[in-house]
This record gives C-alpha cells, structure tokens and sequence, in this order.
C-alpha cells in the first residue's frame, strides 16, 4: 500500500573524503583510506555512502571546482581506488551516490580556458559572458566609483554587468582581461557558472551523467542545482531581503522545471537512480513540483537558517528556537505526507556540528547528540547522517583565524572587514566559531593515537581536542555511546516499517520544551516524545498513546515500557515507544 522505493527506505551516511581517512600519511584524507573503513560503515548499519567530490580539481572551494569530470584527483587516489570502493560498497549490499556540481566548473576547466580564449571560441558560450556597464549606465559617479572593489586592471573604468553578489562575498562577477568582458561566478571566482542556456552544453553534462551512471553508481546529489537557470537578460535584483543580492532572481530560474525534467527524461530515468537535488531556498510547493520532475528528494535549508540574525545572510549571529525548529520541520513533516518525499539532515560539510548548534557542548553531550539522533531517525524521509555525528563529534574550538581553510569563511570575513560589518578579531572569531564549514571539515576522530588515527602525517585541518575521549574505538566500547545508539535506531528502522512510511502527527504544536510526535501505519504506530532542553520537565502525553507499549529506544537506557499519563522527563530525554 506504499509507493516503495529503495532510497525511501535507505539511510545515507555523507563521506567528506579529505577529513576522513588518511591511508598515505599526507595528511588529506583519501579513497583507499574509506575503503580501510567500509566494515566500520557496514557494522554502523547505514545503506548508502553520499561521497562528496573526488574529481580532478585546483582545491580551490575542496572539489566544488571540477577541472575535469571523469578524472580522480590524485589526492585522493586513483580510479581504480574509486572503482574499489564501488565494489567494496556493492559487496556490502550498500550503495554510493556521488556528488553532481554542474552549475559551474573550476577555472582550470578545459571548457573555460577554451572559453576565455576569444569572444568567438565555440565555447564561449558554455560560461555566461557579458559587457560590463559604464559609470553612467550603472548610475555611479566618478566619485562614488571604486575600481578596487572589482580588482580591474589600469585604466579600466566600468562596473559588472548587474548587482548580483557571490555566495562568497563581493560582486558575482570578474572581469577577464583577455576578451575585456565579465564572466559569472555565484560562488568564487575560480567557479564560473556554466551557461545551461546551451543545448550543448547540457547535451555534455547528460553524457558525463550517463558515464558515471554506466560505471554503477546508485545516484546523485545534485549541487546547487536549483540555480543553474538565469533569466533572460541577467535583470538587477530587487529583493532586498534575499539570502544574496540577486537570489531572487537566479534561484528557481524561468527553465529549471525544463531542465530538471530534461535531465531526468535523458538520463536518470534509464536508472533506478537516487537524487537528492541541494537547494538553497526551495518551498515545500517548489519540492513537489521538483518530485513531478523526476528528483527524488531535495535538500532545503529552513531549518538550518533559523539562527541566522536579524541582519539576515548567513554571516550572522541569531539564535533558533524550538518552536521555530518544530513547526519548520512540522510543515516539511506535513507538506511532503502525500506526494513528494523528506530528506533529513542537520549536518554536513557546510554547516555547524549538530549537537553543537542544537544540542548541549557541555554535560549533556551524548545525552542531547542521541536525542538529535532520535529526531533524525524517526521523521518521515531519508536520513542523511555526516561522518562523525555518530560519535557526537562537536564544532571546532577557534583559536585564531589562521586555522580557517575554508574558502566561503575566508571571503566572507574579507568581505565583511573590508564593508566594516566586522571590525574587531573576537567579532570575527565568534562569527567564525559560530557559522564556519570548517566546524564541520576536522579530521574524523578514529581513537586516541595522535592526530585521532586520521593520519600518521600532519593533518590539513587541526583535529579537535577532544578526540582523546570523543573517537570511535572509545565509543564502541562504551555501551552508553552515541555510536551505540545510532546503531541501536538504525537496526530499528530496518527491524520495523513503521519508521520509513508511518505517517507523521505532531502532539505538541506548542509546548515549551517538548516536541511529541507519532509515526503510524495502518498497523503500528510509534509515539516519539523529546525533551529538547536542559533541564527536567513532566510531560502528560495524549489520552490515546496512554497504556501498554514497549519501549524500542531510551537515551538513558531505559528498560521499562508502557506509558503513563504523566512522563517525568530527563534532561535532555528521548524515548521510542511502540504501540501495538
Ligand atoms: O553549497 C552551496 C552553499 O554554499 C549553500 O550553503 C548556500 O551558500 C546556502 O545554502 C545559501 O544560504 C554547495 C556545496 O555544498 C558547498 O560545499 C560548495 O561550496 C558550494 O555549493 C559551491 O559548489
């Protein structure tokens, strides 16, 4: 009676490859060094691995600037490592989807060193060229101009060609000297937008597509993918209030449905393929329709912008609320029952350690990092965990800026000093502390050898401190772990269906500090009740779950079940019950 489908029933486990296993001691985590850990992911219990990118690149943004599609980096090994780690994956009855960045390339592209050559090269128009505007058009006076904003060569005198700005701070366009024109970039400048207004473009990337998808793999998550249409003549944007200047007009461009379709029509409909499409700002509306196109599911990002400030942008400081992080997910929970389908996620890559920035760094750690993990493995939809949110692996302790690699963090600090937004280092700092990717980048911690067994060279990125009680060998041995849990849960969901297709209904719209919810099927129904907070609470749960039902999961290792008509909740606390 469901609409089953693999991915629906899966839990995908994101492989950041440069912070994860180090095999040849130069300190950056590589291939062979994940296909060392494919029994610990195994024994972990999760479905699929999501690798972030592992393609020929400059490192400029670790990968999100591809050089060429169908090489390995050598970084990171071979494509005969890649190839083993398929079978690897496969042997274990698990599967790999890989990560697709096709709304720009690297600099260092065949296609945009060809495409920069001349305004006529038969590649030009794979990138998005323009002119650039004089004073006059733009409406700046020769006072109010500052050619060092745009980094133009001498005697260069005009502005870019619209007032978009870059994800990474500052315009979104560069000049290039070689044919006196300004090339689009939404991300750094060394990530040119591709121009998927070209057939052949397009005709290219379906085709690289295919390839990998003929070598086996399971699917794709799909960067930024809701950016890659622009409309007709590249119109200023005039929403003040959007996450970069410009949004509104490039995210969810005029011929995204076109060409999400096409994509799916040429491709991945040959496939019993997975897509997760990243979307920087999508409705729940805009996911159903990405589902009648063909994606499977889409990552969106309401629920991780709840803490941004009231200044608005990701580079600022606010706080969430529980109400805010309910009734979000809630209507995700709800917008998606019908048609369409969750993903779930509170980490990856880019954004802070989970139980840093919803949990507690302190006493209640594991306690707050299991209740999070309770949230994300009993919501409806796929859950996407990040490597070393199953040990509860915290944000990075910040010292000074010199231990910031990224290049979304660098650029948006720079931006930020040069505007004076920010001025002094502790503002910096604590900014950085609390947003930066790099958060999320430290090297996974293995045990408590030095550098946390990530590497026997010296890490690219410092490992937390902490690594000499929060590891995997500490964890497994500890039968109250994190890691334990997340076991625990995972075996649950494969144990009963209730977890992948009950429905969702939300019990406390409106408590202070506890989220209750059930799950339920026609024949089971699980009653989910979390005391998000630090401290005690009673909770008097609905009439109709009241009674007989066994206890499936408790953070504090409880055994009892049943339940009673007023809980006595832990800080902290999370239980599973099962009704019959
Ligand atoms: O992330 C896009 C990105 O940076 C989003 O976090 C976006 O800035 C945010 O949603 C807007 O609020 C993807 C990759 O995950 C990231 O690592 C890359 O740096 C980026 O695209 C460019 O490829």
């Amino acid at each position: 009676e469901y609409d089953r489908e693999w991915w629906k029933e899966a839990v995908v486990y994101q492989i950041y490859p440069r912070s994860f296993n180090d095999s040849n001691g130069d300190g950056v985590g590589d291939i062979p060094g994940i296909v060392e850990k494919l029994d610990y992911l195994d024994e972990l219990g999760v479905d699929v691995v999501w690798l972030n990118p592992v393609y020929e690149s400059p490192g400029v943004d670790n990968g999100y600037d591809i050089a060429d599609y169908r090489a390995i980096n050598d970084r990171y090994g071979t494509m005969a490592d890649w190839e083993e780690l398929l079978a690897g994956l496969h042997d274990r009855d698990m599967r790999l989807i890989m990560d697709l960045v096709v709304n720009h390339t690297s600099d260092e592209h065949a296609w945009f060193q060809r495409s920069r050559s001349s305004r006529d090269s038969e590649y030009r128009d794979y990138y998005i060229w323009r002119e650039g505007r004089s004073l006059r058009e733009a409406g700046v006076s020769e006072a109010e101009f500052d050619a060092s904003e745009y980094h133009l060569p001498r005697g260069v005198r005009e502005l870019p060609p619209n007032d978009w700005e870059s994800f990474f701070g500052g315009s979104a366009w560069t000049y290039d000297e070689e044919t006196g024109e300004w090339y689009l970039h939404l991300f750094d400048e060394r990530q040119p937008d591709l121009n998927w207004q070209s057939e052949t473009l397009r005709e290219e990337i379906y085709e690289m597509m295919g390839w990998w998808l003929q070598k086996g793999i399971d699917g794709f998550r799909m960067d930024v993918i809701n950016l890659i249409s622009k409309p007709e003549g590249l119109p200023d944007g005039d929403d003040s209030d959007a996450i970069v200047r410009g949004a509104d007009q490039f995210v969810n461009g005029p011929n995204i449905h076109e060409y999400i379709s096409e994509m799916h029509d040429r491709v991945l409909s040959n496939y019993d393929a997975m897509t997760v499409g990243e979307m920087a700002e999508v409705t729940v509306d805009e996911a159903l329709r990405f589902s009648e196109d063909g994606m499977s599911m889409v990552f969106n990002f309401d629920h991780l912008r709840l803490d941004f400030g009231p200044e608005g942008g990701r580079w600022t400081k606010g706080e969430w609320t529980l109400d805010g992080l309910r009734s979000t997910l809630t209507e995700w929970q709800e917008g998606l029952e019908a048609e369409g389908w969750n993903s779930l996620h509170f980490n990856n890559h880019d954004e802070p350690r989970m139980v840093s920035r919803f949990g507690d760094d302190g006493e209640y750690r594991r306690e707050s990092a299991k209740l999070l993990a309770t949230l994300l493995l009993t919501l409806k939809g796929t859950p996407f965990m990040y490597q070393g949110e199953e040990i509860g692996m915290q944000n990075y302790p910040f010292s000074s800026l010199t231990e910031v690699r990224d290049v979304d963090t660098l650029n948006n600090v720079r931006f930020a000093r040069e505007s004076g937004r920010l001025e002094t280092d502790e503002e910096v700092l604590e900014l950085v502390q609390h947003r930066s990717r790099d958060n999320a980048r430290t090297p996974m911690q293995w045990h408590d050898d030095e550098h946390a067994g990530f590497t026997n060279g010296t890490p690219w990125m410092p490992v937390n401190p902490n690594y000499t009680e929060v590891n995997v060998a500490a964890a497994r041995r500890d039968e109250r772990s994190v890691h334990r849990y997340y076991r625990h849960l995972l075996s649950l969901r494969d144990e009963y269906e209730v977890f992948v297709y009950g429905d969702y209904t939300l019990h406390t719209p409106d408590h202070e500090q506890v989220w209750a919810y059930s799950r339920v099927t026609t024949d089971a129904e699980l009653f989910v009740v979390l005391n998000f907070d630090g401290t005690a609470t009673t909770y008097a749960p609905p009439a109709d779950v009241v009674g007989e039902a066994e206890l499936l999961a408790s953070n504090y290792g409880l055994a009892t079940g049943g339940i009673g008509e007023t809980l006595d909740l832990s800080p902290w606390e999370a239980r599973v019950y099962l009704l019959d």
